[in-house]
C-alpha cells in the first residue's frame, strides 16, 4: 500500500496492474479524509477570529486611550482550496492534511491596513510581545522590497486555539501594509493573474514606477503627520472616532453614573 494523494491508501498492486485506472478509494477513508479537512479548515478559522480579537482590541484600546487610530483596516480570508493545491504544486509541498499544516504558512491569512509606515512597526510590536503569540518568522518587505516593487510587513505567527477536548496551535500569516501599499499590491496581484504571471515588460516597469511613487507618497504623508502631531493639543476630529467616546467623556459618564447609583442609595 501507498499513500494517495489527498492522503488515503491505494492498493500498489492493483494500481500496478492497470495503471491506466485509479482504484476506487475506500468510501470510510473518504469520510475520514473529508472530516479531518474539515476540522483543519475551521481550526485555520478560529486562528483567524484570535488574531483579528488581538488586533481589534489593540484598535480599540488606542482610540479610546490615545485618541489615535493606528489600523485603517483589518481583513481576512481563508485560503481557497484550489489556491492551496496550486502552490502546493509550485513548491513541491505534498497534498496531504500533514503536508499543507506543516509547510504551508498562508492558509490563514490577516491583513492590516495602516495610515502610516510607523504604524506598522508600532502595531508589528505590540502584537508579538503578547505572551500567547509565538512570531515564527518575519519577512520585511518594507526594507527589503521584492524586485517588483511589492511592500509589506509579513508576519508568521502561531495561536493557541483552545477547543473543547485540545488545544491546537495554529499558523496564521499576519500581512501589515500602508493604504498606498495596499493599493499597489491589489493592482499588481490583478495583473498578476490576468496575464497569468507573464506580465508585459511595459507594466512590470510602470509597476515599479507606481511601487516608487507610493513609497513617496507614503514619505511625505509620514513627515506631514509628524508635524501636526508635533502641535500640542491636536485631537483626531471627533467625526472621525466612529462614535467612541473620548477619555474625558467616559470619565464624565462614569461619574455621572456613580452620582445617581449614590442618589439611588440615599432615596432607598
Ligand atoms: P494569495 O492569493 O494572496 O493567497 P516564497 O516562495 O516562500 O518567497 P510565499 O510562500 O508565497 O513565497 O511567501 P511570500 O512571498 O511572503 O508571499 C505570501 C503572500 O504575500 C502571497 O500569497 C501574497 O498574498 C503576498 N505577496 C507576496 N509577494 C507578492 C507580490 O509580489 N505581489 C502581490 N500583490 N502580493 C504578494 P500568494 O499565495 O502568492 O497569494
Amino acid at each position: 500500500m501507498r499513500q494517495h494523494p489527498y492522503g488515503g491508501r491505494v492498493n500498489q498492486q492493483a494500481d500496478e496492474a492497470t495503471p491506466q485506472t485509479h482504484p476506487a478509494p475506500d468510501p470510510a477513508e473518504i469520510r475520514a479524509l473529508m472530516m479531518d479537512l474539515r476540522r483543519m479548515a475551521m481550526t485555520y478559522k478560529f486562528g483567524i477570529d484570535e488574531v483579528m480579537t488581538k488586533i481589534s482590541i489593540l484598535r480599540d484600546e488606542f482610540r479610546h486611550m490615545q485618541n489615535y487610530n493606528p489600523v485603517e483596516h483589518v481583513g481576512s480570508r481563508l485560503k481557497s482550496f484550489e489556491s492551496i493545491i496550486t502552490k502546493c504544486r509550485r513548491k513541491g509541498i505534498p497534498l496531504t492534511p500533514d503536508g499543507v499544516r506543516e509547510q504551508l504558512f498562508d492558509i490563514a491569512g490577516v491583513r492590516v491596513t495602516c495610515s502610516f509606515v510607523t504604524d506598522i512597526y508600532r502595531v508589528r510590536d505590540m502584537l508579538v510581545q503578547q505572551a500567547d503569540l509565538t512570531l515564527l518568522e518575519e519577512r520585511d518587505y518594507i526594507a527589503r522590497p521584492k524586485p517588483n516593487g511589492y511592500k509589506s510587513l509579513h508576519l508568521i505567527v502561531q495561536v493557541p486555539v483552545f477547543l473543547s477536548d485540545r488545544v491546537e496551535d495554529v499558523i496564521v500569516e499576519i500581512q501589515l501594509r500602508t493604504i498606498a501599499m495596499d493599493f499597489w499590491a491589489s493592482l499588481e496581484h490583478k495583473i498578476y493573474y490576468r496575464y497569468h504571471r507573464d506580465v508585459p515588460r511595459h507594466l512590470t516597469d510602470a509597476l515599479k514606477l507606481a511601487a516608487d511613487v507610493a513609497w513617496s507618497l507614503d514619505t511625505s504623508m509620514e513627515h506631514i503627520h509628524e508635524e501636526v502631531k508635533a502641535i500640542a493639543g491636536v485631537e483626531e476630529p471627533v467625526g472621525h472616532r466612529d462614535g467612541l467616546l473620548s477619555p474625558e467623556e467616559m470619565l464624565r459618564d462614569f461619574w455621572r453614573t456613580a452620582e445617581a447609583f449614590d442618589d439611588a442609595r440615599r432615596q432607598g
